[in-house]
């Protein structure tokens, strides 16, 4: 399905854009639906904005018909080759009409027009983006060509009663045969990368809304049968998001409906269509049964993220893709900021940031490593990172905290008027935000063409005499593919100063009048700069980068005393967890140098058990607290990096912790969690479950055989299912013969629970150790498990390659050589979900020389193929750089 042989396997460069020869004015497009075999019938209204002939992509199409003007055209009339269709026409306005036809129940690759489900049951539906137009008709498939669109479906009304396209419904009706049609018409104009229809069996519910500036919407969420009775929480995140725009961003919907539909056949979290949001049901779906509160949380953010983009991204879309952050990023911060204010502000930015260190900064170190606007590509489906998502958040984010809250929304309201309709660029965005505050922004462009993680070290000077604070900052970017040498970028750092009872004093500069506010930001313009502070009265400890205020990584010797402090006083409840982090990094590193016994181990373990017993920390927060960096964020703390032996010091230290804690203080407060068990959403509720799971661990460290009935009887009677798999992870990990009976009681229960049984292969996925590829080999056999659909292979064997690194990373190279035939077949099906599995051979060459040697071996085997995806050979072509 992924014409491997008629594409050509080019890099596409920034550097090169050209604006579009034909422009097209308007197309209408009429389908006659079929799971086999579907006909597109396209007339696009093209009008001329260069001298050169009409070319029209277009891949995997059987060509029927193509006409210019009403004239059919031979063959010796146009050029087909290599995925382009050129015509060359006289005059600066012609209609051109093609009709084709396409193979839905074939796609497998999930591009362009396909079937989800099965023959009989399932529906037909369509993802575009980036460029699956191309799979459906032919057509200049490009962002910055925009039209409108009008679009007629007809199908067998028993086999497909629901009709769907993007835009205001514009009739329906019976044709003969059994067959019906419905026409959709969208007034803005729209690249094609945001068309969308669906057609098939689908059950809905629907609320009305009317929009702050009066309109009024019917808003309908879609799915099939048995799951229909799970979309309530997704309506009501939807609601809250389109409210909250209005609010936050002055943004209102505009057209009349507004239709989400699911589906279990998806490449990706979900697709802002113009109109018709279409999402992997794992983001969509919700209930109290079968859903944890993570995915709660999940489905009330990209829910509210695809509804953004109806502005960021759908009415200002991008010039070109090298431009996707200008809406993914920016659609990011939105969503980010949405949660934050549903939920709670700092835990959210924990969370988040979290994700970018574990995500983004691996991938920004190694040989995937890209600008936030990349400045080429073969395959832009591979481009869907952490960079252009976290990262640019992080960079909006930032310039954000430039313009202040006001002046932030005045430029994002300049930016949407000016750019309405428009396809715009990162450097328009910039301007825009400056222009509305009269600043120039065009500094921060080197953030989106540099790749790499800035580091930031800082370096205090506290001179008694003179009550003064020097602070050095400096600032370094390692060099990466193509970047030997970087610049120095502006990296705002918000800064405060604790004396050593733990209070923020108050803040003045050297050539300042008068103190001002206990927190401040300065910004590093050059590689380095000293920032000299007045009236210290004592050797301050400084809280720096709070909040996060710039993605990069803070390089400041802190002593383990100083962290501690700031872990017991820090305000900024993100600087205080992470301060708790560094302190946890430090005990790490003393753990695996052989001094379990060393100031930092005592210092976290210590403040920790302190701020366990402190009834005035929120539940949530205390859980933050109490776990320290992941297995794979620690790998850069570990020169030999040999998973096993970080795991070994990992849980050495939280034993470390459990101890010092001590068994009965953990089981009483796992007691004390447990008696309040509940299915409750509420912050408190969700908050407790946290917690609990955290305690049940650590005390399964402190007392393995104590805890054992603990999470037995957890699983039992857990009123939820965030309880009823915590539970179960735990007692697999401490007792695995005990999980043997859950797990299968587990299995039986969600049989026909596809979302409940992607948890089941996940949670075994993630098993640590020497039988972890055993045991994934034989879920492999599960009646359940199909390499055909996307979360059932992210659930078992991304799972298995991402998150479980001594699971995967067996000395003996055995789970590698299982992943490299696995994505062989996964690549035959559905390149992008290849691709983005491949994608955890990343970092391999940094691993100790046996698993180095092991994993190049088959990384190297791999990229020499010849009969893969260009997705896979792309992605594999830069990861075997090493
Ligand atoms: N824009 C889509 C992602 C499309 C991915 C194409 N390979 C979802 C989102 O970011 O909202
Ligand atoms: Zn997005």
């Amino acid at each position: 399905m992924s014409d491997r042989s008629d594409t050509p396997t080019a890099v596409i460069r920034l550097a090169d854009y050209r604006p579009p020869a034909w422009a097209v004015q308007h197309v209408a497009l009429e389908f006659d639906l079929g799971i086999d075999r579907a006909e597109v019938h396209a007339t696009l209204e093209l009008v001329r904005q260069a001298d050169e002939p009409i070319r029209l992509n277009g891949e995997g199409l059987e060509l029927l018909e193509l006409s210019i003007d009403g004239r059919r055209l031979g063959d010796g009339e146009y050029i087909l080759a290599h995925g382009v269709l050129e015509v060359g026409v006289e005059g600066d306005r012609c209609t051109l009409s093609t009709r084709v036809a396409v193979r839905p129940a074939e796609n497998t690759a999930f591009e362009g027009l396909y079937l989800s489900g099965s023959r009989d049951k399932g529906f037909l539906l369509t993802q575009c983006e980036a460029e699956g137009f191309r799979h459906i008709t032919f057509y200049p498939d490009r962002p910055d060509v925009l039209s409108t669109f009008t679009v007629t479906l007809r199908a067998d009304k028993a086999r497909f009663p629901v009709l769907l396209a993007g835009g205001n419904p514009d009739g329906a009706g019976d044709l003969a045969d059994g067959r019906h049609w419905a026409r959709f018409v969208d007034p803005h104009p729209k690249p094609s990368y945001l068309f969308a229809l669906v057609a098939g069996r689908l059950e809905r519910i629907s609320q009305d809304y009317t929009t702050a500036d009066g309109r009024n919407v019917a808003l309908h969420i879609w799915a099939e049968a048995d799951v229909i009775d799970r979309c309530d929480y997704a309506m009501d995140s939807l609601v809250r998001s389109m409210r909250w725009d209005e609010q936050a961003y002055g943004r209102n919907y505009d057209l009349d409906v507004f239709h989400v539909v699911a589906t279990h056949d998806f490449n990706m979290g979900a697709m802002e269509n113009k109109g018709l949001n279409i999402f992997n049901a794992k983001y969509l779906l919700a209930d109290p049964d079968s859903s944890t509160d993570d995915e709660y949380r999940h489905v009330e953010a990209v829910v509210a993220h695809e509804y953004f983009h109806n502005w960021s991204g759908n009415r200002v879309t991008c010039r070109d893709w090298f431009q996707l952050s200008l809406k993914e990023g920016l659609t990011v911060f939105r969503e980010q900021s949405f949660s934050a204010d549903m939920n709670s502000a700092p835990l959210k930015r924990i969370e988040d940031v979290a994700l970018l260190r574990r995500a983004q900064f691996p991938e920004d170190a190694g040989p995937l490593s890209h600008p936030v606007r990349p400045s080429q590509y073969t395959e832009i489906n591979n481009f869907y990172t952490a960079t252009v998502y976290e990262k640019g958040s992080e960079l909006v984010r930032m310039i954000a905290g430039h313009l202040g809250h006001d002046g932030f929304r005045k430029g994002m309201d300049l930016y949407f008027e000016r750019h309405d309709g428009q396809a715009a660029t990162i450097e328009d965005y910039l301007k825009a935000l400056g222009d509305a505050n009269g600043v120039d922004l065009s500094s921060y462009l080197a953030w989106y063409g540099q790749a790499g993680t800035p580091r930031l070290s800082a370096e205090g000077r506290y001179d008694a005499d003179k009550r003064r604070y020097r602070l050095q900052l400096r600032q370094r970017t390692p060099a990466s593919a193509g970047q030997p040498d970087k610049h120095a970028l502006p990296v705002p750092v918000r800064l405060s100063l604790f004396n050593q009872d733990g209070t923020a004093l108050p803040l003045r500069l050297e050539g300042e009048a008068a103190a001002g506010a206990n927190e401040r930001t300065v910004v590093l313009n050059s590689p380095e700069q000293t920032f000299v502070f007045e009236d210290v009265a004592s050797a301050p400890v400084p809280s720096l980068l709070r909040g996060f205020s710039a993605p990069v990584i803070l390089e400041c010797e802190y002593a383990p005393a100083e962290l501690a402090l700031l872990l017991r006083h820090d305000a900024d409840g993100f600087n205080r967890w992470d301060a708790g982090q560094q302190l946890a990094g430090l005990a790490f590193d003393a753990f695996r140098d052989g001094a379990p016994g060393g100031a930092a181990v005592l210092a976290w373990t210590k403040a920790v058990a302190g701020l366990f017993g402190d009834a005035s920390i929120d539940d949530a927060l205390l859980a933050e607290l109490l776990t320290p960096p992941g297995e794979i964020e620690l790998v850069e703390r570990q020169p030999e990096r040999d998973p096993e032996r970080i795991r070994a010091v990992r849980q050495g230290l939280l034993r470390a912790l459990a101890q010092t804690i001590g068994s009965d203080a953990l089981k009483a407060r796992y007691q004390a969690l447990h008696a309040q068990a509940n299915a409750g959403l509420t912050a408190a509720d969700q908050a407790r479950r946290q917690l609990k799971r955290r305690v049940l661990d650590l005390l399964s460290l402190a007392d393995a055989a104590g805890s054992v009935p603990l999470a037995r009887q957890q699983y039992e009677s857990a009123p939820s299912m965030t309880d009823r798999l915590a539970a179960l992870s735990t007692l697999a990990v401490t007792d695995p013969a005990a999980a043997d009976e859950p797990l299968a009681h587990f299995r039986k229960r969600y049989d026909g629970n596809a979302l409940a049984l992607d948890k089941w292969f996940a949670a075994q996925a993630q098993l640590p150790g020497d039988g972890a590829l055993a045991r994934i080999q034989a879920l492999e056999d599960d009646p359940a498990f199909t390499l055909k659909n996307p979360n059932r292979v992210q659930a078992l064997i991304g799972t298995f390659a991402r998150v479980n690194p001594t699971g995967f990373h067996r000395p003996d190279g055995a789970a590698y050589r299982w992943l490299a035939d696995r994505l062989v077949a996964i690549d035959a099906l559905n390149p992008q979900v290849a691709a983005r599995v491949a994608t955890a051979f990343n970092g391999w060459k940094r691993l100790e020389p046996a698993r180095r040697e092991a994993a190049h071996a088959v990384v190297a085997e791999l990229a020499g193929r010849k009969d893969l995806s260009r997705d896979l050979t792309d992605i594999l072509a830069r990861v075997a750089l090493g």
